[in-house]
């Protein structure tokens, strides 16, 4: 059976924890299905949520599939351990190409063309409060370079603005803007693809830092273990996958620019918005029964996805430069931190870590902590008493001026004024290196008791003392 969001909904409900809820009440789409989300948020706990009547819609709304560790490593077919503790759950995976689909393709089942495409149909949330409208959130928007013909995917934020018209913010460095301004220059439109609802592989391998423009197709492959199978969409043609729920097919406008935003993006403030560009809508197909996907906009979702992608493909880049890389992490609650351990051979081998790290992700990271290999990574505790013990500011602390935006979601790459105005401006990034100098500089050593005596603890020599009559020599 094809992977897709059908058969992992089924998987997840199969493992029986009961991470599937449904709410059969009828919700607004305005805050109704994040207010959800937030209320398991509040109690720490992460389900995934379907929503069979949203106002307004025919359609169903699944949201927080992709908000757990454990999800996802049964997506990838992991231990949880590996995925958490390890950022090598991408390597070593089989290619499996993408391969087109024969026959009547289950996207394109029903098709909606003309004044039927209407945005309005879907049951599309409006996430936080002072977001300006309801934004598509988990849509993987497909494109192809018009100089080499390469598929290029990833997921941006789309504002909807009203029945066939919604925004796309490409950041900085991303393929998906690079494709478009080439078709721009052209005087051309950039015919466009979102594809809503697959398999977490699929969003995995569509949000990978692969190099250079496209090969998410071939990244989604390797997680899934399979060949995506893809069918053309029925206006431009641009290959799709053809086990998709949703496909929302239309062009970017070559010369026109809409006022974007506000939305609560992962750094948890409201900056960025301004305007972007926009997308005019030619059609909609999707499945008989289609499930609508969605992602909790600025909450632990959006963070984790965020995350995973990105610390399987620094380790990719970083390991190339670096061999002597060990582990990365992402933290989840600051993931604009980068966090290597690496087997140092040189003194130079940190600031080039570093930099692999910083290239692989350019828009989002302004601090990179570089740690030996004795420290773990997803400890917080230790990346700071390495940083304590290990680094010293006047040799060990590099600022790179200039680095992060103009603008973007980093608060820092904006001045602010008492009027509430803001103006864009670049930030810097820093590099902290909190490593033992190379070998053969002989550096203290660290303070453990022996390996060989941990191993000699008897835990059925250890007794819980209840009472004080019981305390050895206790008259
Ligand atoms: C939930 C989520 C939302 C995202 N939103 C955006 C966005 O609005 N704009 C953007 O450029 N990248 C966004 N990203 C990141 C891109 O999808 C990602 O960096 C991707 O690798 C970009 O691909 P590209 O360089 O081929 O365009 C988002 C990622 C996630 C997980
Ligand atoms: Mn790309």
């Amino acid at each position: 059976m094809t992977k897709d969001l059908r058969s992992f909904l089924a998987e997840v409900v199969s493992t029986g924890a009961g991470e599937v809820k449904h709410v059969s009440k009828q919700v607004d789409p305005r805050f109704g299905v994040t207010a959800y989300g937030a209320w398991y948020d509040k109690r720490g706990d992460y389900p995934a949520l379907l929503f069979s009547d949203v106002a307004g819609s025919e359609l169903r709304c699944l949201t927080n599939l992709v908000a757990t560790h454990e999800r996802m490593a049964l997506a990838l077919g992991v231990e949880v351990e590996t995925l958490v503790r390890s950022s090598v759950a991408g390597q070593g995976r089989a290619a499996h190409p993408p391969v087109e689909f024969k026959g009547a393709a289950p996207v394109q089942e029903v098709v909606w063309r003309g004044a039927d495409a209407d945005l309005t149909r879907l049951p599309i949330p409006t996430h936080n409060e002072l977001d300006g409208g309801p934004f598509l959130t988990a849509a993987v928007g497909v494109t192809r370079d018009p100089e080499s013909g390469a598929v290029n995917a990833g997921i941006y934020r789309h504002h909807i603005y009203g029945p066939r018209r919604l925004g796309v913010w490409f950041f900085g460095s991303h393929d998906g803007g690079t494709i478009h301004r080439r078709y721009a220059e052209r005087g051309e439109p950039t015919p466009i693809a979102l594809v809503i609802g697959h398999h977490p592989a699929f969003l995995m391998g569509a949000v990978s830092r692969v190099p250079g423009i496209g090969g998410e197709y071939d990244a989604a492959g390797a997680y899934l273990g399979e060949s995506v199978e893809t069918v053309p969409t029925v206006t431009s043609g641009i290959p799709v996958p053809a086990h998709a729920e949703i496909v929302i097919e239309g062009h970017i406008l070559p010369d026109e620019l809409e006022e974007e935003g506000p939305f609560a993006e992962w750094p948890g403030h409201y900056v960025g918005g301004g305007r972007k560009p926009v997308i005019e809508v030619d059609a909609i197909t999707m499945r008989h029964d289609a499930i609508f996907q969605d992602i909790q906009a600025s909450g632990r979702e959006h963070r984790l996805m965020g995350a995973l992608p990105r610390i399987a493909s620094i380790h990719e880049a970083v390991q190339q430069k670096v061999p002597g890389l060990r582990a990365v992490n992402i933290p989840l609650h600051a993931r604009m931190h980068c966090y290597l351990s690496i087997r140092k051979n040189s003194d130079t081998d940190p600031t080039r870590a570093a930099f692999a790290a910083l290239n692989t992700e350019p828009e989002n990271l302004r601090a990179i902590v570089i740690v030996d290999d004795d420290i773990d990574v997803y400890d917080e505790r230790e990346v700071a008493w390495a940083i304590g013990t290990r680094f010293d500011a006047s040799h060990d602390l590099q600022i790179i001026p200039r680095w992060n935006g103009p603008g973007g979601l980093l608060p820092t790459n904006w001045s602010y004024d008492e009027a509430g105005g803001r103006t864009p401006q670049r930030s810097s990034a820093v590099i902290v290196d909190a490593t033992k100098p190379a070998p053969p500089v002989v550096f203290p050593a660290r303070a453990r008791v022996p390996e060989e005596a941990m191993q000699a603890v008897d835990v059925d020599a250890i007794e819980t003392i209840t009472s004080v009559t019981d305390l050895p020599g206790w008259a």
